[in-house]
């Protein structure tokens, strides 16, 4: 369970608004590892891919064009835990809707500008992976303090 993986992306807005050593400092905080990370600017296509799964909804072109309007920071964290707790840091996806103290509700308004993405499960958090990163690009790795998180 401690080798667990997820996929986190700043969008291009918390890039935009300089959140994005913000965003680090709250997972790293929490004891998460930081496992690969890298500033990319996905294309239109590749923002597809991405939301593939909400290509029949009615803000998919929309959401698409603004995941590829810019930088994204885009990253690999583990820990136990780190796909359910890392969506529970980030908050619901309507800003206003998520709880004070969660990464969009302390930053964000609106839904289509939530500057954070978080892999929803085991599954998606594997094929998200393996969408944005080689597998070169992992690394694993031990830090002094894993004895000090886990029993
Ligand atoms: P999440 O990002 O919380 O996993 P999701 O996977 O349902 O949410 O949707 C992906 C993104 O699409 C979400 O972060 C913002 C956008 N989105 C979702 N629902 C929307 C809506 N009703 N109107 C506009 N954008 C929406
Ligand atoms: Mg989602």
């Amino acid at each position: 369970a401690e080798l667990e993986r997820t996929f986190i992306a700043i969008k291009p807005d918390g890039v935009q608004r300089g959140l994005i050593a913000e965003i680090i400092a709250r997972f790293e905080r929490k004891g998460y590892k930081l496992v690969a990370i890298k500033l990319v600017h996905p294309t239109k296509d590749f923002a597809e891919k991405h939301y593939d799964d909400l290509k029949a909804r009615p803000f998919f072109n929309g959401l698409t064009d603004f995941l590829s309007s810019g930088p994204v920071v885009a990253m690999v964290w583990e820990g136990q835990g780190v796909i359910k707790y890392g969506r529970k840091m980030i908050g619901a996806t309507a800003p206003l809707a998520s709880e004070p103290g969660t990464i969009r509700g302390d930053f964000a308004i609106a839904v289509g500008r939530n500057i954070i993405h978080g892999s929803d499960g085991p599954e998606t958090a594997k094929d998200e992976i393996a969408l944005w990163f080689k597998p070169e690009e992992l690394l694993t790795y031990k830090k002094e303090t894993d004895k000090w998180l886990y029993e």
